[in-house]
């Protein structure tokens, strides 16, 4: 195992512990969360008794390899925990996240649960917001106009650079799990990461975007001296 998955795994074995017999979760997407999901998968096996909302079908495949049982947001009254990655956390606990193309997914799950918790590692702590280039999920009509309007809603906070559609490996737009494409922005510093989240929301063509504000209440940063906790 490679020093970055060992911190990975060390991480979501932190998390794991927040984990109780019954509890609802959310089952996060990326490299970080699917270790949780492994670890998970063993105390099922051991006779731990929770059921699994999935953040994308990527997350999906790997729980019912597993054997981590999975259930849908239609068919339990709200999550108890959730547990996720991210790209990018300031000192408030906002997040950057969307570079695993599951930011959808990921918010509507973590905004449906009682707390969330980050799983990450040191490089993914951050001073301001932005250098991870902005993940924006757009539908697949008018994104000239849509463009057009992330534009000029970050040139009112001050905000500009580089709109680029996500490509997927055969040179064509990636298409997320709810048939849409994603933009990434490279703003490189967001300073008012509540005001921009709120001015990218108000925009008719964009379906979400990757800031992640006031919905982490813990991120857990394993380091090579150990893991630490922060709670907001
Ligand atoms: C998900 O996976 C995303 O929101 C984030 O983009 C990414 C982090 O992946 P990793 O854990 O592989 O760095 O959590």
């Amino acid at each position: 195992m490679t020093t970055a998955d060992a911190l990975k795994r060390e991480a979501a074995a932190a998390a794991l512990e927040m984990v109780a017999n019954g509890m609802r979760l959310g089952l996060g997407t990326g490299s970080t969360a699917s270790w949780f999901v492994r670890l998970l998968a063993e105390r099922v096996a051991a006779g731990l008794e929770v059921v699994g909302v999935p953040t994308s079908e990527a997350t999906a495949a790997l729980a019912r390899e597993l054997g981590v049982p999975l259930t849908t947001l239609d068919d339990v009254d709200g999550l108890d925990l959730t547990v996720d990655g991210a790209d990018e956390f300031d000192g408030e606990l906002n997040l950057v996240k969307g570079g695993g193309g599951a930011l959808l997914r990921e918010k509507i799950v973590a905004a449906d649960s009682a707390r969330m918790v980050v799983i990450t590692d040191e490089s993914k702590r951050v001073e301001w917001l932005g250098a991870f280039p902005l993940p924006i999920e757009v539908v697949t009509f008018g994104t000239g106009a849509t463009l057009r309007a992330i534009r000029a809603a970050a040139a009112g906070l001050d905000l500009s650079g580089s709109l680029a559609f996500r490509m997927d490996s055969n040179g064509n737009r990636r298409v997320t799990d709810q048939g849409n494409w994603i933009v990434d922005a490279s703003f490189r510093q967001i300073s008012a990461p509540k005001a921009l989240a709120s001015a990218l929301s108000a925009i008719p063509g964009v379906v979400e975007h990757g800031l992640f504000i006031d919905l982490a209440s813990t991120v857990i940063i394993a380091g090579r001296t150990g893991v630490e906790r922060i709670d907001r």
